[in-house]
């Protein structure tokens, strides 16, 4: 295995490749270890063809530990590998992205320490997506504001965490929105329908990861796609993210071809409400993993102007999360 990220396109080897490999090309876990069957990031990613636009921001992505820096959460359902902060900000380099937003993984559950970290040493190009309890203080809140976080994730993903009462998740949006702050939803497109009421009652702007996770074998025009098109269409608060082809893919890498519909769909219909990001270091994936490169490939398979790409990665998620900062 090569150890150099630039390895595959046989360009010369730069800081930010080699920062991201540290001493180590294969991934690896320092804290408890990793599941048996835990597929490891791509540690050697090929460059992209596609150039994002400057000011470019990866507004879904996570870091793991290192676990035994910020221990995994005892009521996590997966142990991963080690993926900090410094190999995150290295890819950011490498893919030609200029932000991050990281999103707290469920391996952390409540303990945000590792996401607060990776933001304040992040020279202010990291906000985050935090997970937070019932019982969080308002100090905690505002020193997590003033660290970069600007939203908080409700899973409803059965496989990732345990149930919370809405009740519970229904205060915790009361407190959150008058930082500013958005609720992030994951779940399944089944559960749509049993959700959407929740959702709708929701006092932010709403953020679904993945379109809802919609199932790539059926059609776009078909009843279950257009019932999340049709919350969009019906509530301009919800956004989506078109991330995630390599978790919903069917036909599978590299060029996902069945997801470029669904995803496309949402930009070209709701294109100031899109979100993208690579999801790295992709966690549960099964099937393969995929190359941070060829994602970035696939952008303007989705966005297919100038324009559309711009209002996807950079003026959206600034809008979003960067709307305080002063223009440079
Ligand atoms: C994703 C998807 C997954 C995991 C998590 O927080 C998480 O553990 O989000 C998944 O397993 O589908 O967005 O990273």
């Amino acid at each position: 295995m090569s150890t150099d990220m630039t390895a595959r396109t046989g360009e010369v080897r730069g800081p930010a490749a080699e920062a991201a490999q540290g001493s180590a090309a294969t991934p690896r876990t320092t804290g408890q270890q990793m599941d048996a069957d835990w597929i490891p990031f791509d540690p050697n990613p090929s460059k992209p063809r596609f150039r994002p636009p400057p000011g470019a921001v990866d507004a879904h992505c996570h870091v793991f530990g290192p676990g035994d820096v910020f221990p995994w959460a005892p009521e996590r359902k997966y142990t991963p590998c080690d993926a900090p902060k410094e190999k995150l900000y290295a890819l950011r380099d490498f893919l030609g992205f200029e932000r991050n937003v990281v999103v707290q993984a469920t391996c952390h559950g409540n303990d945000n320490r590792a996401l607060v970290d990776a933001l304040l040493h992040s020279q202010g190009r990291a906000r985050g997506v935090a997970s937070v309890a019932r019982g969080v203080s308002d100090a905690e809140l505002r020193a997590m504001h003033e660290a970069g976080v600007r939203g908080t994730r409700f899973n409803f993903v059965r496989r990732l965490v345990d149930f919370t009462p809405r009740e519970v998740l229904v205060e915790i949006a009361h407190r959150i929105a008058p930082l500013g702050w958005h609720v992030v939803v994951y779940f399944e497109a089944k559960d749509l329908p049993e959700l959407r009421d929740f959702f709708t009652a929701l006092p932010t702007v709403v953020v679904v990861d993945h379109m809802g996770r919609p199932d790539a074998g059926k059609p776009v025009d078909g009843p279950e796609f257009q019932r999340f098109v049709t919350l969009m269409r019906e509530h301009p608060n919800v956004w989506s993210k078109v991330s995630c082809p390599e978790r919903l893919s069917v036909s599978g890498p590299p060029g996902y071809d069945d997801v470029v519909p669904f995803a496309r769909h949402l930009v070209e219909t709701f294109p100031d409400r899109v979100l993208w990001g690579t999801d790295w270091p992709h966690p549960n994936m099964k099937s393969h993993m995929p190359d941070d490169g060829k994602l970035v490939d696939y952008v303007p398979r989705i966005a297919p102007t100038p324009e559309l790409q711009r209002a996807l990665l950079v003026d959206n998620p600034m809008r979003l999360y960067w709307n305080d900062a002063r223009p440079t």
